[in-house]
C-alpha cells in the first residue's frame, strides 16, 4: 500500500461550497465525505460532489492537449506545440481582422474556481477585445436589467437568516444549491429557519423538493410570472400594505406602478396564472407582513417570457415593502476576503448602462457588467462583417450543448477560424474544437469560496482557503496559465483583474490568489490556518446614514409599456397547436452538461425524461416510458416520457445538458436529447439583453411515427 493521507478542502462544483475530507492514496483521491467541522455545511455533500474520485481520475478525463486533424479526429500534441500554434494562428487573425474578432466564453464552473473566474475577461481586454460572453446572459441577466432600471439598495438586502418571510420564485435550492445564503446545506438551513418561525412561500409550476417545505406553494402556469408578480403588487398596494414611509423617502413612480398593476386583480391573475385566488391574496399578505424578508428569484422567471419584466416586478415587491437594512442595522457579513466598503442606507440610482457601451454588431445590443450578451454570439460569428468573431476561447463551458438553438450555435462554432477549449472533459464543444487544452480540476488548484459574492452568499463572516491537495496530471496547467502563455507568445501583457502580470516569469497560482486577496480583511495566511473554514471575528459593521438623495424607479415608461402589452395579451393559456409548456429545471444528478457520463450517475439517470402529470399522460393516451417527439414551433426532439404528479397539469419538465450534437445517431434512452433544439434564440428573446426563452416554451407531444 502506498502513502495514505487525509486532506481538508471544499467542493467547487456549485455555490454550495461544501467542506469535504479527502482520503488520498498515492496522490489519488480514493474516498470523499462531507466535513462535519465546516461551520456552514456541517458534513453535507451531494452525490455530484462525491463523484470526485471518478471525475479526477476516471478514464474520460482529458489529460493531454489535443489537436484536431483535417479528418476531424483529435490527436494528442505536446502542450507547448499546441500553444505555439494557437498563438501563431491567433496573431494572424488579430492582424488581419482586429482584436474584436477574438471572443471568449466562460461557462459555469469557472465561477467557483477563484482564478478561473477572472482569467478570460482581463485576457480579452488586454488583447483589445470587448467580446466576452458568459452563461450569465443565458440564465439570470434579467437581474442585471432590473438593477439597471430600478436601482440598487447600497446596503444590500435582508438575509434569510434574519427574515420573517422568504419567497422563492422559480428557484429550487434543495436541488440547485444556488440561492444566496440558502446555498449551504440547504435542507438543514431551511428547516432551521422555519423552526425559528420564518414563513416560506414558493412559486413554481412543480411541487419541488423546496415547495414541499413551503407554508404556501403557488403552482403557477409556466411563463405567468409577470401576471403573478403584478397580482401580488396589486393586492399590497390596493390594501395599503406597502412600507409607506420607505416609499415616501426612497421610491419614485408609485402612482405609475399603481396604475400599471391595476388590471391585475386577484380574479384576473388567478384565472390567467392558474393559481387559487385566495392563496394569491394570502401570499401577498404574508409577504407584506414581514417585516423582514425577501423575494428571491431563480432561473424559472429569469428564463421565461418577459423575463426582464418579471424580474422587475418581483424586485418591486422588495422595494415597496422596504426589504432592506436601514441606518444603524448590523451588517450580517461585512466580508472577510474582500476589503470593507461602507454600506449606506440609500439608493444607488438606475443607470441603464447597456445604453452606454459599444453595442453588438448584430441587433445593436449593448453590453452589461463588462459582458456581451450570449444570445447574440452565434450571429456575431456568422455576421458578414470583416471583423466578425473568428476565434473563440472557451474556458470551462460547453456552448455546443448549453446554448439555445443548438443547431445554429453548432454551425457558428464550425464557422470559426479557431476554436480553443480549456476543459477537463471531451464535451460536445470539444468535438468541434481545433485545440483542447487539458484543464486542472478542483482539488488540483488553490481556491477560496465565492470571493466576488461573499457578502451576499455567506450570511456570516465566513472564509476558507484550500491549497491544491492532489497533484494535477503532469501535462495540465491552470486555466489562467494557458492564457498567460498565449499572451507571452503574442508579446502582449496580461491584465488579470486589473493587475499587470509579470510576463517574464509567470506567478504561481498561490501567488496570484494572494494578489487577489491583498486587501482582504483577514490575511490569507490567517484564513489558511483553519482547514475546515472559519467564522471570523471581524469588527462589527453598521449601516451608515444616507449621504445622497436618490430614488428607486419602480415604473419607468418602457417597463409600463411592456406590462400594458402583457395585460392586453389574450389566449396566453392554450393554443390548440402547442397546448403544453416545456419547463426547464435542474436535477441532483447532473450539473448542466456535466457528470452524466460518470458510471454511478449513468446508473441512476441515463436520459433526461420529459416529466408530465400522470393525468395529462393518461388523457393524451401516452404511458410512462413511451418514446415521443417534443415539438415546438421551432424544432423537434425525441424524449422518454415520465409520470410525476409534482408537475402541474399542462407543464412538461425536461432538464438540459443531455444529447450529443444535432443529428448524432443516438438512442434517446441512452443519451437523452437536447431541449435547446426547440428554442429560437432570435425570435423569442427579450429586448435589452437578448435573453432567449428557455422555459415555458409552447410545445406538443407527438407519438413517434
Ligand atoms: N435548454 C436549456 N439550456 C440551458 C439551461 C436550461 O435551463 N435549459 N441552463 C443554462 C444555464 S443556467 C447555464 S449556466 C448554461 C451552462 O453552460 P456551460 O457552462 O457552457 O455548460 P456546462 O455544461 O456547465 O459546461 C461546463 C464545463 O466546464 C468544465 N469544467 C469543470 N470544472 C472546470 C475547471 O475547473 N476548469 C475548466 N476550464 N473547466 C471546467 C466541465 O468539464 C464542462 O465541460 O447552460 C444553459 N443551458
Ligand atoms: N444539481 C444541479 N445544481 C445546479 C445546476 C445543475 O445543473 N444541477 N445548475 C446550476 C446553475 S448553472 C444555475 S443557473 C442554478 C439555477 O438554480 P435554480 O434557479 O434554483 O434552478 P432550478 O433548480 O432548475 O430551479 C428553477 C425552478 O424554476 C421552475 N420553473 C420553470 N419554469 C418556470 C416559470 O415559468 N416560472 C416559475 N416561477 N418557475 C419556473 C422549475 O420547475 C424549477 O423548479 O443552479 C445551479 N445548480
Ligand atoms: S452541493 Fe455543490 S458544492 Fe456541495 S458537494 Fe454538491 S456539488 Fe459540491
Ligand atoms: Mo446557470
Amino acid at each position: 500500500m502506498g502513502e495514505r493521507r487525509t486532506a481538508h478542502s471544499f467542493c467547487r462544483i456549485c455555490s454550495g461550497s461544501c467542506g469535504v475530507m479527502l482520503d488520498i492514496e498515492d496522490d489519488r483521491i480514493v474516498a470523499i465525505r462531507g466535513d462535519k467541522a465546516h461551520p456552514l455545511t456541517r458534513g453535507y455533500a451531494c452525490m455530484k460532489g462525491l463523484q470526485a474520485p471518478d471525475m479526477l481520475h476516471g478514464p474520460d478525463r482529458v489529460t493531454q492537449a489535443l489537436r484536431r486533424q483535417k479528418d476531424g479526429a483529435h490527436v494528442p500534441v505536446p502542450v507547448d506545440e499546441a500553444l505555439d500554434e494557437i498563438a501563431e494562428r491567433l496573431k494572424g487573425i488579430i492582424e488581419a481582422h482586429g482584436p474584436r474578432s477574438v471572443a471568449g466564453w466562460r461557462g459555469t464552473n469557472p465561477w467557483f474556481q477563484t482564478l478561473s473566474h477572472y482569467a478570460l475577461p482581463g485576457w480579452l481586454a488586454s488583447l483589445g477585445s470587448d467580446q466576452f460572453y458568459s452563461s450569465m446572459t443565458i440564465d439570470q441577466s434579467a437581474k442585471w436589467v432590473a438593477m439597471e432600471r430600478i436601482g440598487v439598495w447600497a446596503a444590500g438586502r435582508h438575509m434569510a437568516t434574519e427574515s420573517d418571510v422568504w419567497m422563492l420564485v422559480g428557484n429550487n435550492p434543495l436541488v440547485s444549491v444556488s440561492a444566496g445564503a440558502l446555498s449551504f446545506n440547504p435542507q438543514k438551513t431551511l428547516k432551521a429557519l422555519k423552526e425559528r418561525g420564518m414563513k416560506l412561500i414558493v412559486v413554481d409550476p412543480r411541487r419541488t423538493q423546496t415547495a414541499e417545505m413551503a407554508d404556501l406553494h403557488l403552482a403557477l402556469r409556466p411563463g405567468e410570472d409577470v401576471t403573478l408578480a403584478a397580482g401580488l403588487l396589486h393586492v399590497i398596494l390596493r390594501e395599503g400594505r406597502e412600507d409607506k414611509m420607505f416609499c415616501e423617502q426612497f421610491v419614485a413612480g408609485m402612482d405609475a406602478l399603481r396604475a400599471a398593476v391595476a388590471p391585475f386583480t386577484p380574479d384576473a391573475v388567478a384565472r390567467r396564472a392558474g393559481v387559487d385566488r385566495d392563496m394569491l391574496v394570502e401570499a401577498a399578505h404574508i409577504f407584506a407582513a414581514g417585516p423582514k424578508g425577501c423575494v428571491q428569484t431563480g432561473t424559472g422567471p429569469d428564463m421565461g417570457p418577459h423575463s426582464n419584466l418579471a424580474e422587475h416586478l418581483y424586485e418591486c415587491l422588495n422595494v415597496i415593502c422596504g426589504r432592506f437594512p436601514r441606518a444603524g442595522d448590523v451588517v450580517g457579513n461585512p466580508g472577510v476576503m474582500s476589503p470593507r466598503t461602507p454600506r449606506r442606507a440609500q439608493v444607488a440610482p438606475p443607470r441603464r448602462r447597456w445604453t452606454k457601451g459599444r453595442p453588438s454588431r448584430v441587433r445593436g445590443i449593448g453590453p452589461m457588467q463588462g459582458e456581451m450578451m450570449a444570445g447574440t454570439l452565434a450571429e456575431e460569428i456568422m455576421a458578414p462583417d470583416a471583423d466578425r468573431v473568428r476565434s473563440l476561447f472557451v474556458v470551462g463551458g460547453n456552448p455546443a450543448s448549453s446554448m439555445p438553438d443548438q443547431r445554429r450555435m453548432v454551425d457558428a462554432l464550425r464557422a470559426l477560424d479557431l476554436l480553443v477549449l480549456v476543459d477537463p472533459t471531451f464535451n460536445e464543444t470539444a468535438r468541434l474544437a481545433d485545440f483542447i487544452l487539458p484543464a486542472r480540476l478542483l482539488y488540483e488548484v488553490p481556491a477560496v469560496p465565492l470571493l466576488n459574492v461573499e457578502t451576499y452568499f455567506f450570511p456570516m463572516p465566513f472564509a476558507q482557503y484550500t491549497p491544491a491537495v492532489v497533484p494535477a496530471p503532469p501535462e495540465t496547467q491552470d486555466d489562467w496559465r494557458y492564457l498567460w502563455d498565449i499572451s507571452r507568445r503574442l508579446g502582449v501583457p496580461y491584465r488579470f483583474n486589473g493587475m499587470d502580470l509579470d510576463m517574464e516569469r509567470a506567478p504561481t497560482s498561490e501567488a496570484l490568489l494572494a494578489m487577489l486577496l491583498d486587501r482582504s480583511q483577514v490575511p490569507l495566511d490567517t484564513i489558511a490556518r483553519y482547514p475546515s473554514g472559519h467564522l471570523f471575528d471581524v469588527a462589527e459593521q453598521r449601516v451608515e446614514a444616507s449621504d445622497r438623495d436618490a430614488r428607486f424607479e419602480v415604473m419607468p415608461t418602457d417597463v409600463a409599456e411592456e406590462l400594458a402589452g402583457v395585460a392586453r395579451e389574450s389566449d396566453h393559456a392554450r393554443s390548440a397547436e402547442f397546448p403544453l409548456r416545456l419547463i426547464a429545471h435542474r436535477v441532483r444528478e447532473t450539473y448542466n452538461g456535466q457528470y452524466r457520463l460518470l458510471p454511478k450517475i449513468r446508473q441512476r439517470m441515463a436520459t433526461n425524461r420529459a416529466w408530465c402529470h400522470p393525468d395529462d399522460l393518461r388523457d393524451a393516451g401516452f404511458a410512462e416510458d413511451d418514446i415521443v417527439d417534443i415539438v415546438s414551433s421551432f424544432g423537434r426532439v425525441p424524449a422518454v416520457l415520465g409520470a410525476d404528479a409534482a408537475v402541474r397539469r399542462g407543464a412538461v419538465a425536461m432538464t438540459h445538458g443531455f444529447g450529443g450534437l444535432p443529428d448524432d445517431p443516438e438512442d434517446v434512452r441512452e443519451a437523452g436529447a437536447n431541449p435547446n433544439q426547440l428554442i429560437d434564440a432570435v425570435r423569442d428573446c427579450e429586448p435589452i439583453n437578448a435573453m432567449p426563452r428557455m422555459t415555458a416554451i409552447p410545445i406538443r407531444i407527438e407519438a413517434r411515427g
